[in-house]
């Protein structure tokens, strides 16, 4: 009788145990979809455009910072990604991709390419002090 009752105990206490970890999943979910969403909101990465195995992308530096100011590339193909400032109201007046060991002066209105074969991942793409930001989605 005493085993009976402590096997019940114990399949009641699993099933508890289960419902309450589904509805934690189920939360940890909901929150991730949320961030997902809005991060989506703000501006979707830009895509660089893909020719003879190579891949091209131009961003612009302007009085909003870098734009797009985040870039997808593929990973493991050479790219050549195109950097024209068009405002001297910017502090933007060189970029640096650390990972990459890329610092380029950037003159006004003379566009400057950068080529570098990318690795996946994420890295940041920055004027020389760090502040100014833009993202490379490498996938
Ligand atoms: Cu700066």
């Amino acid at each position: 009788m005493n085993s009976r009752k402590t096997l019940i105990a114990i399949g009641a206490l699993l099933i508890a145990a289960v419902t309450l970890s589904a509805a934690a999943f189920g939360a940890s979910q909901m929150c991730c979809m949320g961030k997902k969403n809005k991060s989506e909101k703000q501006r979707p990465p830009a895509e660089a455009t893909q020719q003879d195995g190579a891949q091209a992308a131009t961003v612009e530096i302007n009085d909003k910072g870098f734009e797009p100011s985040s870039l997808k590339l593929k990973a493991g193909t050479p790219a050549k990604v195109t950097f024209v400032r068009k405002t001297d109201e910017t502090c933007a007046k060189e970029v640096v991709i650390k990972e990459y060991k890329i610092d380029r002066k950037l003159p006004l209105n003379e566009p400057v390419t950068v080529e570098f074969t990318p690795r996946k991942g994420e890295f940041t793409f920055a004027c020389g002090m760090d502040m100014i930001k833009g993202k490379l989605i490498v996938e």
